[in-house]
């Protein structure tokens, strides 16, 4: 008898050490301890031991048992462990895998640009002022020397919020705050969307950009104004750039002059970007109007300044040979996938 439970236990032992899963343990376990397992089935056959044998033969089954309960138990554990080894192993991340591309936007042309200009200018010493787009009609036009007759005053250019009320028409609004708010040397670019009630087509939008540039100080002259404007062109078209300055006129500057830069396409041959004129038309500018100074309580006996303001969807549209505005507001990635 005690050689057969011992045959059992090592049995079992054996058969135990050899699963591989919860499902296969659980089957040793009623193999011998189940029911109509082999260690039930001598408990069962007591009976037929002799009665002076019984308590030893019965210590013995016992003993048998809970070795066996331990050895299934101590299986058990080992499954769980190597369960979750198993899993732990095939959840873990590989930091080393390429992961997923990410599309990332960029920057809109005009602010390509525009970024290149502000950059020129603050590197020039300017500093980038901001202001309202919705203004009074005083710093749009008035201190602007732009008489209630002057034609940019019509309707038919200027969107009315009311009477004295209007989308500016440009960013000069925001130099005079300046002006009024600060006292020279003033050095700045003011760079913003501005509003015309013009109808649509390829070369006009009712809402375009403009950079403006605005400079006050003691003895400033047209000299100034030539050598920093000459040297942005270079700048931003490249150091074998020529420029030319034609006179104009601007009611809120005094000389006015607009500034070309030779045609960088045709060297001033004549061509299709230049329409045959060999040259470009890039900025207006000027010295400020005394008149504009005064107004902004600065004295023009003392100071003097220049101005200029650029268009920045004209000067794009140059760059990249875009040949329709509407292009830079209709956001079809075909388009803005190319810059
Ligand atoms: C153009 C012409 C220009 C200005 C803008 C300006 C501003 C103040 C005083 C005087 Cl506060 N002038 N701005 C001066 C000359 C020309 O712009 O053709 N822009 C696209």
């Amino acid at each position: 008898m005690k050689q057969q439970l011992e045959a059992i236990l090592s049995n079992a032992k054996n058969e135990l050490s050899q699963t591989q899963n919860a499902r296969e343990l659980d089957a040793v376990r009623v193999k011998y301890l189940g029911k109509k397992g082999e260690l039930t089935a001598i408990l069962k056959g007591m009976k037929n031991v002799a009665p002076e044998e019984r308590p030893v033969i019965g210590q013995l089954v016992n003993d048998v048992r809970a070795e066996l309960e331990k050895a299934l138990e101590k299986q058990a554990e080992k499954l769980e462990q190597s369960a979750l080894e198993e899993k732990l192993k095939s959840e873990t991340l590989d930091v080393t895998m390429p992961s997923e591309e990410i599309t990332l936007g960029h920057k809109h042309p005009l602010s390509i640009v525009l970024d290149e200009i502000k950059d020129i200018f603050i590197g020039l010493g300017f500093q980038v002022a901001e202001g309202p787009e919705v203004e009074y009609d005083h710093y749009n036009f008035e201190a602007l020397n732009i008489p209630k007759d002057h034609p940019a005053r019509d309707t038919q250019d200027t969107f009315y919020i009311s009477d004295n009320v209007v989308l500016r028409t440009q960013t000069s609004p925001v130099q005079v705050r300046v002006m009024e708010n600060q006292k020279p040397p003033i050095r700045i670019i003011a760079p913003g969307r501005v509003f015309r009630s013009d109808a649509v087509d390829a070369t006009h939008s009712p809402l375009f950009h403009q950079i403006e540039g605005l400079v006050v100080d003691k003895n400033i002259t047209m000299s100034d104004l030539k050598g920093i404007l000459e040297l942005f062109a270079k700048r931003l078209y490249g150091e074998d750039t020529v420029v030319r300055f034609r006179p104009h006129h601007f009611p809120f500057t005094e000389p006015s002059a607009e500034m070309d830069i030779q045609c960088y396409q045709c060297h001033g041959e004549g061509c299709r970007l230049c329409k045959g004129e060999g040259w470009i038309e890039i900025l207006g500018c000027g010295m400020v109007h005394p008149k504009v100074l005064e107004t902004c309580n600065i004295d023009p006996e003392v100071y003097s300044g220049y101005a200029f303001g650029i268009g920045l969807e004209r000067t794009v549209m140059g760059r990249f040979k875009i040949d329709d505005i509407r292009l830079f507001y209709e956001n079809d990635v075909r388009f803005l996938h190319q810059f």
